[in-house]
């Protein structure tokens, strides 16, 4: 109400002061569906934790694109709040991605989910601008791929003045040209969460920690959000920095861009065993309260459970993330295995106890957030 009083008086000035006070994008342009997509966001953090899942709308390990089908809604009767979807290979100029999937499906997808009301994020495992380019690399395993971590010098020959730097502003192009065309009916861009450069600490990736210095890091994440946002003037984006387990905050803020860049505070921990619990716990402590000391959302971006164990979701994972002001939990692809149905496998897409953390009061699905409108449209 103080801020509507005072803007009777200062139009111009008090929109931004009062702008300025609650939770907003990095990118001072932002849409208005992508600065209502933020504070909603933001708000759902004292509401509960989101269930995303990676290519939910795309297939399942015993289906290939079926349009509006979703493992998720397969198995509960709803779908996930978050769809997931990848774009390695766009920056090829490739018409699929690395995982075969049509790239003008998955923009048909992110429209209908957003037509929903969900959330959309999407992930970017580009193949090695500098290896890709030498023949050898066909012959070694991962070679040319964003898994070939052979070279220390590719971040460098990206970036201003290195001598793959034409050809990466190439593959921006190419971004930005599907990101344009990510609107709505009317013409409305669509918000969405963009989380490349991911799992930094892993040093799996071109761009780990110990591939490239932390300046570099951060001046790859600065051209490319000032790449897409200056120079193309996209901004229905909201940025999410990733790494993959840390066990401090310092190993955690390694080559942080900033928070003029970056929107969304994750982390991507998979359980990899009995001690899982206690390390989520300790990360997920303080990476939600640094994202929320410096207004950022917040999210375990990619996690999964450990292999045998029945009741995963409500007994390890649930009780963690219900600690914390975790905005959406997302699992990874359920990956389209022909052979293995041939053989007669498995086809139950989630673990009974799925629906454990389906039922809890704490875990939020599309029904759940449709009702938030998230983008206040009308
Ligand atoms: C990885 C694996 C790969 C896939 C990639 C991009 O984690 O699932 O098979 O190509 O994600 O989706």
């Amino acid at each position: 109400m103080k801020s509507f009083i005072i803007s009777i008086f200062f139009t111009g000035l008090t929109v931004c002061t009062a702008y300025g006070k609650d939770p907003s994008p990095a990118d001072k342009k932002a849409t208005k569906e992508t600065v209502n997509l933020f504070r909603s966001l933001y708000r759902l953090h004292n509401k509960g934790v989101m269930y995303g899942h990676q290519d939910d709308l795309m297939y399942g390990s015993t289906w290939w694109y079926e349009k509006d089908r979703s493992d998720t809604r397969d198995f509960t009767g709803d779908y996930p709040a978050v769809a997931g979807f990848e774009l390695g290979h766009l920056e090829l100029g490739n018409e699929r991605s690395l995982d075969s999937v049509s790239f003008s499906q998955i923009a048909e997808q992110i429209k209908a989910h957003y037509k929903r009301g969900g959330v959309i994020t999407i992930s970017w495992h580009a193949d090695n601008p500098l290896t890709m380019q030498d023949p050898a690399s066909k012959s070694r395993r991962q070679g040319g791929t964003a898994w070939d971590v052979s070279s220390k010098e590719v971040v460098a020959s990206i970036l201003p003045g290195g001598i793959n730097h034409q050809m990466f502003n190439i593959w921006l192009d190419r971004l930005a040209a599907f990101f344009t065309g990510l609107r709505d009916d009317d013409g409305t861009p669509i918000p969405f969460i963009f989380r490349p450069y991911h799992e930094h600490s892993g040093s799996f990736f071109w761009w780990g920690t110990d591939i490239c210095t932390d300046k570099q890091y951060s001046d790859l994440w600065r051209y490319t959000v000032q790449f897409l946002r200056d120079k193309k003037k996209i901004h229905n984006i909201l940025y999410a920095y990733n790494t993959d387990r840390v066990t401090s905050l310092e190993q955690y803020m390694r080559g942080y861009p900033g928070d003029d860049i970056i929107d969304m505070l994750s982390i991507d921990m998979y359980d990899r065993g009995e001690k899982f619990g206690g390390e989520l716990d300790n990360a997920l402590g303080f990476v939600t309260r640094e994202a929320l000391n410096r207004t950022k959302l917040t999210a375990l971006s990619e996690t999964g459970g450990r292999r045998g164990m029945q009741d995963w979701w409500s007994t390890v994972l649930l009780p963690v993330v219900s600690k914390y002001p975790v905005g959406y939990v997302l699992t990874w692809r359920h990956a389209y295995r022909s052979r293995f149905m041939m053989a007669g496998g498995q086809t139950r897409p989630f673990p009974d106890d799925f629906m454990n953390f389906y039922n809890s009061p704490r875990t939020l699905f599309l029904k759940e957030i449709q009702g938030e409108n998230v983008y206040k449209k009308k």
